[in-house]
């Protein structure tokens, strides 16, 4: 049963959610999380919490009848989706037409489905993207902060070097050198102790048993065993599953909320309302500009900024693929957790940062695959549609020349120059570069726009954007980590100034 009245009421459980839950309970507020997706700890009848990337069942997607995978084909044939029965699964696509962004669903949001890889931006690209936030408290506090409490460790050098498991890894740094262009170590939150074990044998298999995506079953710090576990553990935290927010408004006691609880078939069983004095929306990128453009657009919340829904990008993502040559195998056995990162960020006219990314399918296919993240300065923007009372995208395929052409200047040099090729079959559509969809939504609710300079929404007291909306599109690097030590700032300025002061 829910609560009707909750002192401080957060949207979404993923980085941003987190913090804020975190710090409200040790500042002593009691405080409830309402998370549209579900609590991931129950095995299946197969005995474990989530499906395999592989072999996805109803686990794996967002209420899905087929799912819907980054990778849809290989040697043009749809060998990796598969037909589902709907359910609340863990990852979920939100089609915007010309655009489609990859989102994580349950408690913990994004981190139960991505790689884990826990990367700082570099210091001059961060203050060129939020020059407003004083650079050295990040550096010096709250990066290190956030890297500590989301328990971030790096792989054993000697190990990676050895390790067929990172085989694949190490092809795309030898393929790099031959071009000039350098690589740098990536950490990540999977727990690397744990990793080895499995390459030994003496651990259950995760990464090395090809998950990730849909789940890991082990070896991951996801948010429910740090943060949430850490909040819940202060006994002040109640998280609310399958429960959808949909529309905020202004109370006598701050703002009231509408819930929809969700049965596993996605109907709405019970509409509830909960007030509260302070509202944290964390739903993510999506989540929080699409609850703020509805509320501004209805009239609930007539006085937020004309800036919500603006500012919106997806770090430049683009992937792409190379085939290697027959003697130059990338390994049958790949971990999913990437640790290697190709840096040409420096590049004067075609910046990027490109993931090493795994492509495990059990069976050597000389494919070197990579999430490229670019320096795109194009930025979408949101509308409200009243018909399906929903926000859509405004973004167009064109928007993403800068992307494009970024990733085919440093992989056309890396073709070159080991006499490699593009794979056109993976992504669909007989494309190279794939510049359809992101794992990496930013902005909507930017920082200093949408909001103060801490995250304190303009034009209604009381509410708080907490997760990724708040940075400008671009980030030059995976963000959670940034996502983190933000909201680590915000939330300590915050708690000092209005939670404490009441
Ligand atoms: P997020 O984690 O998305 O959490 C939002 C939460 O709110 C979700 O649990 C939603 O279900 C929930 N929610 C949304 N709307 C509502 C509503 N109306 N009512 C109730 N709940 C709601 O937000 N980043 C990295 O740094 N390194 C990586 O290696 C990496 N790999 C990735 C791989 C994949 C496949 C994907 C999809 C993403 C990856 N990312 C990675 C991105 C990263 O996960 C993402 O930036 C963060 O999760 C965003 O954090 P937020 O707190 O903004």
């Amino acid at each position: 049963p829910a609560a009707d009245h909750a002192p401080a009421l957060v949207i979404g459980s993923g980085y941003g959610a987190a913090v804020a839950a975190l710090r409200l309970a040790r500042a002593g507020v009691r405080t409830v999380v309402l998370e549209m997706g579900r609590l991931w700890e129950t095995p299946g009848p197969d005995g474990k919490v989530f499906c395999r990337t592989i072999a996805p069942d109803h686990r794996s997607m967002w209420f899905r009848t087929r799912t819907e995978a980054p990778l849809a084909t290989f040697l043009w044939l749809d060998v990796v989706n598969r037909n589902i029965s709907p359910y609340p699964g863990v990852l979920d696509r939100i089609d915007y037409g010309d655009m489609a962004v990859y989102v994580g669903r349950g408690v913990g949001g994004g981190s139960l489905v991505n790689g884990g890889m826990a990367v700082t931006p570099p210091r001059s690209y961060f203050s060129e993207v939020l020059p407003q936030v004083d650079a050295d408290a990040m550096y010096g506090t709250y990066f290190p902060r956030a890297r500590s409490a989301l328990g971030v460790n790096s792989i054993d050098r000697a190990w990676f070097e050895s390790t067929p498991w990172y085989r694949y890894s190490r092809v795309s740094r030898a393929h790099a050198a031959r071009a000039g262009i350098g690589t740098v170590f990536v950490p990540n939150v999977y727990d690397f102790d744990h990793m080895r074990r499995e390459a030994a044998g003496t651990a259950p298999k995760s990464a090395l048993a090809g998950e990730v995506l849909y789940g890991n079953n082990h070896g991951k710090r996801s948010l429910d065993k740090t943060y949430l576990a850490a909040a819940l553990a202060t006994g002040l935290v109640t998280v609310e599953t399958l429960s959808r927010v949909r529309a905020v408004r202004p109370h006598a006691r701050g703002h009231v909320v509408t819930v929809e609880r969700l049965d596993l078939r996605g109907r709405v069983r019970a509409t509830d309302e909960i007030t509260t004095s302070r509202l944290f929306l964390g739903a993510g990128s999506l989540g929080t500009t699409e609850l703020l453009l509805r509320a501004r657009e209805t009239g609930a919340l007539p006085d937020l900024s004309p800036e919500v829904g603006r500012g919106w990008g997806h770090n430049g993502n683009v992937m792409a693929a190379r085939a290697n040559h027959v003697w130059d195998p990338v390994g049958a056995r790949q971990s999913t957790m990437p640790v290697l990162g190709i840096d040409d960020w420096n590049n004067p006219t075609h910046p990027v940062f490109a993931e090493v990314a795994p492509l495990p399918m059990g069976l050597e296919h000389w494919i070197s695959l990579y999430l490229a993240i670019t320096k795109n300065p194009e930025r979408g923007h949101f509308v409200y549609d009243a018909v399906r009372d929903r926000a859509r995208l405004r973004w167009s395929r064109d928007q993403n020349g800068p992307s494009v052409a970024a990733a085919r200047s440093l992989f056309g040099r890396l073709n070159r120059v080991n006499g490699t090729v593009y794979r056109h079959d993976l992504f669909g559509g007989n494309r190279a570069i794939a510049d359809d969809f992101t794992y990496h939504p930013l902005g909507g609710c930017v920082l200093g726009r949408a909001t103060d300079l801490y995250g304190r929404v303009r034009g209604h007291r009381g509410i708080y954007v907490v997760d990724g909306s708040l940075i400008p599109g671009s980030l030059g690097v995976n963000p959670f980590v940034t996502i983190t030590a933000l909201a680590e700032r915000n939330m300590e300025r915050i708690i000092r100034e209005d939670v404490l002061r009441d």
